[in-house]
């Protein structure tokens, strides 16, 4: 670790003093600890911190964030997670999605307009470079809001010390595996076994109401997150408000964000710990000894009494479950998402940007590594990144599958195309010869209602039994399926009203929904938002891997919202142009057949011998964000 000014510092007793000067106390705000470990790492931030810079406004305010690449060799873009830019589908963020990539030097104003409020936030859409440090908290607030002093945010996240931005390009190059959780922080603190390095602490007063936001802004890790002794009142998720519900600890999958508030009827002042737990393997068991820890210091400035209940009940409730029985745990309760109930509230707002029609389609989607290609895909599809911006270029890219079928894997551009203002269901599905662990699926673009959850049967002996109700294949048994062509096994279900246990009336919204290893999730949207919208498992490797595709929704209608001037961008192959009416025949009417042509491929090693050496004058590569807010 190390200050700008002060030089190397070291940890001890939760504090930071310079290497140079044990007296010197350095404040924690001009280092990013992380978890202490004694090593200075550069990381892909911005402004200098890890978390970036939290960013609030309030909802239907016009945003301006100009993202400038102060970066010497590497391009960047920044997506703004959760927000659905209906109508501002170029803001999205997505390198060669909805833009092209921000080259070093280079600046991109993306200027929208959030319509609810809740809890979001941002982070790097090129490559791993969320695993990097490049990420931030996007809070959208309603006018009559909780005072900000009583809003605490908790960005969970795993770390290993691999992640910095040029030790992880060097994992990658060296097939390194990086996925070990070493230590979780928590608003990037933490510690590295007994290191006693600085946690962060949250105070609250016993009589009021506290509201934390809190995001699992990690790179694959599904955490169990709870503060022994203190019950939590949840209320929103993704940034949609559902019906109350109190439990005892909530399940985060990445890039999943829930809302709650403390039920403090029955406590004393005091300080407590937030205990968080990385969730391994498909029956979700705490995994080894890594602990995230911060500190909740309760506390009772009028000094009331406080009352007693006595005895807690020794049942546990937990939030977020891949599935209704959870294998091993007795004495506790399972409630899925797919559980919670929408309030009046959100069950009010308004999605669309043009009209509906009365037309309805289905999508079955598989996510997972199916045999024997065992590549991250989507209906046995890996995804291959456009080399145009797809947005300001759909007529350059190409989006053939052709070569997949029903059991065979391709690597392409996967899009879908959604019939503007239809009813679009999508059966997100976790089974066949590639389902291994769930995963996290992220929609751009919409919030989407998730109208059933359908899980894997789990026997007394804590056995994970795949769910029967998707047909992978009218030939193969479901196992030994890739599952790329799937259907309901009872055909009435076709119509998604004849699905038992569907709801229609009040389901919740999200947009990052886990899809349970072994069963599946059904969600709604209308293509009513004109755009190239990303979806994808917001596990980092696997999204970079391939398991990922393109929604192309209501593209005729793109260009009113488009802005003047978008940047195209596109690979320069020396081609030249076919004259018209002049067949090509044997022989070298160009004197092409004389050329040599040399293919030399430039591997990510290359770009890491060269990249992040200087940028800033501090150790931290960084962004400038300069945000300004308009329309109050
Ligand atoms: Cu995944």
């Amino acid at each position: 670790m190390i200050d700008s000014e002060i030089g190397l510092v070291y940890t001890e007793n939760r504090k930071i003093f310079a290497l140079k000067n044990s007296s010197i106390e350095v404040p924690l705000e001009n280092v990013i600890t992380a978890d202490g470990w004694n090593a200075t790492q550069p990381l892909l931030t911005a402004n200098k911190s890890m978390p970036g810079p939290t960013i609030f406004l309030y909802e239907n305010q016009t945003i301006t964030i100009i993202v400038q690449n102060n970066l010497v060799n590497e391009p960047v873009t920044i997506h703004w997670h959760g927000i659905d830019q209906l109508g501002w589908p170029a803001m999205d963020g997505v390198a060669f999605v909805t833009q092209c990539p921000i080259l070093p030097g280079q600046s991109f104003n993306y200027t929208f307009q959030p319509r609810f409020s809740g809890t979001y936030w941002y982070h790097s859409h090129v490559g791993n470079q969320r695993d990097m440090g490049l990420f931030g908290a996007f809070i959208v607030r309603k006018k009559e809001d909780v005072p900000l002093e009583q809003q605490h945010i908790i960005q969970l996240q795993e770390w290993n010390h691999l992640y910095g931005a040029i030790t992880l390009l060097k994992a990658d190059l060296n097939g390194a595996n990086t996925s070990e959780s070493m230590s979780i922080l928590i608003n990037g603190k933490g510690e590295f076994g007994d290191n006693m390095a600085p946690l962060e602490t949250y105070t609250v007063d016993i009589n009021a109401k506290d509201l934390f936001r809190m995001i699992n802004v990690g790179s694959a890790s599904t955490f169990l997150f709870s503060i022994p002794g203190i019950s939590l009142i949840v209320k929103e998720t993704d940034g949609y408000p559902f019906r109350e519900t109190i439990v005892d600890e909530i399940i985060i999958y990445p890039a999943e964000r829930y809302d709650f508030e403390l039920d403090l009827r029955t406590i004393q002042p005091g300080i407590y710990n937030m205990t968080v737990h990385i969730l391994e393997g498909t029956k979700l068991e705490k995994g080894g000894e890594v602990l995230g820890l911060a500190f909740l210091n309760v506390t009772n400035l009028q000094s009331t009494t406080v009352e007693s209940s006595g005895t807690r009940n020794k049942n546990t409730t937990v939030l977020n479950c891949p599935f209704d029985v959870y294998p091993n745990r007795p004495y506790t309760k399972c409630i899925p998402v797919s559980h919670l109930k929408s309030n009046e509230e959100s069950l009010s707002f308004n999605f669309d940007l043009l009209s509906r029609s009365q037309e309805s389609s289905t999508y079955f989607l598989n996510f997972g590594f199916p045999r024997p290609k065992g590549y991250s895909s989507i209906n046995g599809r890996r995804f291959i990144w456009p080399t145009v911006s797809a947005l300001s270029q759909p007529s350059e890219l190409d989006t053939s599958c052709s070569n997949c079928d029903s059991e065979t894997s391709c690597e392409c551009t996967h899009s879908l195309t959604l019939k503007t203002g239809s009813e679009i269901i999508m059966v997100l599905t976790n089974v066949g010869n590639g389902s291994f662990i769930s995963h996290p699926i992220h929609m751009h673009g919409h919030t989407f209602e998730v109208l059933k959850m359908g899980f894997p049967t789990v026997t007394e002996n804590g056995d994970i039994i795949q769910n029967n109700d998707i047909l992978c294949s009218p030939r193969l048994h479901n196992k030994e399926s890739q599952c790329n062509n799937a259907t309901w096994r009872n055909s009435s279900w076709m119509d998604y009203r004849n699905i038992p246990g569907i709801n229609l009336l009040d389901p919740v919204r999200k947009d990052t929904i886990v899809v349970p290893y072994g069963g599946y999730s059904v969600i709604r949207i209308w293509a009513t938002n004109p755009g190239i919208w990303f979806m994808h498992c917001h596990i980092d490797g696997h999204m970079v891997e391939g398991m990922a595709l393109m929604l192309n929704e209501s593209f005729e209608n793109i260009n009113q919202y488009l802005p003047d001037g978008l940047p195209t961008c596109h690979s320069f192959t020396n081609d030249p142009p076919v004259p018209q009416n002049a067949e090509q025949t044997s022989g070298s009417i160009d004197g092409r057949n004389n050329l040599c042509v040399v293919y030399a491929q430039f591997l990510d090693h290359v770009r890491s011998d060269f990249s992040f050496l200087s940028c800033c004058s501090k150790l931290c590569i960084c962004l400038l964000f300069y945000v300004s807010l308009q329309n109050l």
